[in-house]
């Protein structure tokens, strides 16, 4: 067992670094108050190949791995975590194309997609299903060579400004993971509007939305896989995309801890800096040993991803895991910071908002609970 990264590995660490210390994170605080969309930094992240990476080199992408897709976002997310979520949405949405995309369909889109700047949205989730995915309700009716989709999409990421969406919808609710279907929809296609920005606790800088789709009429050559073939094609795209979320969330983790350090060298209680204090020392320490067992679990299920097959049950760990982690390491730093902490004129308080999210999207941590227990049973 090898724990070092490679060379290569190293310079993309690097460069993702040294973005987020020089670009990322100077310019956190003024999108987390703002609520605007950093388009230019999101931009730039695609320049130096930093997203959409799951793009294959064949079709024009970078082609990371998800272990290297991991090592990226935490350093990403060590700069700001809404940003990384903007930039992490693009391969949530490509994923389904590069899982269950036809050979031709690939060549088109995942070249379109790699060609110039591009965003993408993953659209699953709806006013009425969200742990439960196989309830969604946005219909799909066959209409000769296209299909009509009706229903409403919500929390959507990059929902405002993405060029592509990918979709999930319905033939008939009543048959749940059987009736639903995929599709790469363009959005600017007719009956596709967008709802308000969601005002949101944290993230501030990720653009979430609810999108309508009203009689929106979608070539039926743009259906990804089969009929009824949508709820696997969702599922093993989550699987895939859980890892990153594990990275981001270890990235906001250490960031809480480098802001805890530093903090608590600096300020003085008793004549003393805090840091020397045993109370503050064992705070610091299990925030160290819990980001550390985050990183592992994390690049341990990306691998696992990498070698294929499926990797639910690492995924789930490593999402679980490391996000209930970062919630808990970023509420610390604020004890550490004390009252300083709890305003926003330091950095750590807007690390707890962020990390609270974490819990929540990609799939709740009871539902990542409920996949590990399933994958238990299995025996
Ligand atoms: N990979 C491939 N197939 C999978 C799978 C996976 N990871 N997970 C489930 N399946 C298959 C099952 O094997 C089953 O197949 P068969 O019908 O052929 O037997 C089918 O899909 C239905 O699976 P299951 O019965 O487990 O589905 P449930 O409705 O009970 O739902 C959960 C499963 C709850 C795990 C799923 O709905 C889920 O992940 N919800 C959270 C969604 C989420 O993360 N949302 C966040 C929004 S996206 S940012």
């Amino acid at each position: 067992m090898d724990f070092a990264l490679n060379d290569d590995q190293l310079a993309l660490q690097e460069t993702a670094r040294r973005f987020a210390q020089n670009e990322i994170a100077p310019a956190a605080a003024g999108f987390d108050q703002s609520g605007e969309f950093p388009r230019d930094i999101i931009r730039r992240s695609w320049e130096l190949g930093l997203a959409s990476t799951c793009i294959p080199q064949d079709h024009g992408g970078v082609g990371l791995s998800s272990v290297e897709s991991c090592i990226i976002t935490e350093e990403l997310a060590w700069g700001c975590s809404g940003m990384t979520t903007s930039i992490m949405a693009n391969d949530l949405g490509l994923m389904p194309i590069v899982i269950a995309g036809s050979e031709a369909q690939k060549k088109e889109w995942l070249a379109w997609a790699a060609a110039e700047f591009r965003l993408i949205a993953f659209c699953l989730s709806e006013p009425n299903a969200g742990s439960d995915v196989a309830g969604l309700q946005l219909r799909a009716e066959k209409d000769g060579d296209h299909y009509v989709l009706n229903g409403t999409k919500c929390w959507i990421t990059n929902g405002g400004v993405a060029d592509l969406y990918t979709v999930f919808a319905t033939l008939d609710p009543t048959t749940r993971h059987n009736g639903v279907v995929a599709f790469m929809c363009p959005s600017d296609l007719p009956g596709i509007t967008k709802g308000k920005k969601e005002d949101k606790m944290g993230q501030r800088a990720s653009d979430t939305r609810v999108i309508h789709f009203d009689n929106v009429r979608v070539p039926a050559a743009l259906r990804l896989g089969q009929e009824g073939e949508g709820f696997k094609i969702a599922m093993r795209t989550l699987d895939r995309t859980r890892p990153p979320i594990g990275a981001l969330a270890t990235g906001i983790a250490r960031r809480a801890l480098d802001e805890s350090l530093a903090y608590a060298k600096e300020r003085k209680a008793f004549g003393f800096p805090i840091a020397g204090f045993q109370a503050v020392q064992f705070i610091l320490a299990d925030m160290a040993k819990d980001i550390e067992a985050s990183r592992l679990l994390t690049l341990q299920s990306a691998w696992m991803v990498d070698r294929g097959g499926r990797a639910s049950k690492h995924s789930s760990f490593a999402k679980c895991f490391a996000t209930d982690t970062a919630m808990r390491v970023t509420t610390d730093a604020v004890q550490v910071f004390g009252g300083n902490g709890y305003t926003k004129e330091y950095p750590v308080e807007k690390l707890m908002r962020d990390a609270k999210l974490m819990q929540i999207y990609e799939g709740t941590n009871q539902i990542q609970r409920l996949v590990i227990a399933r994958e238990l049973m299995k025996g």
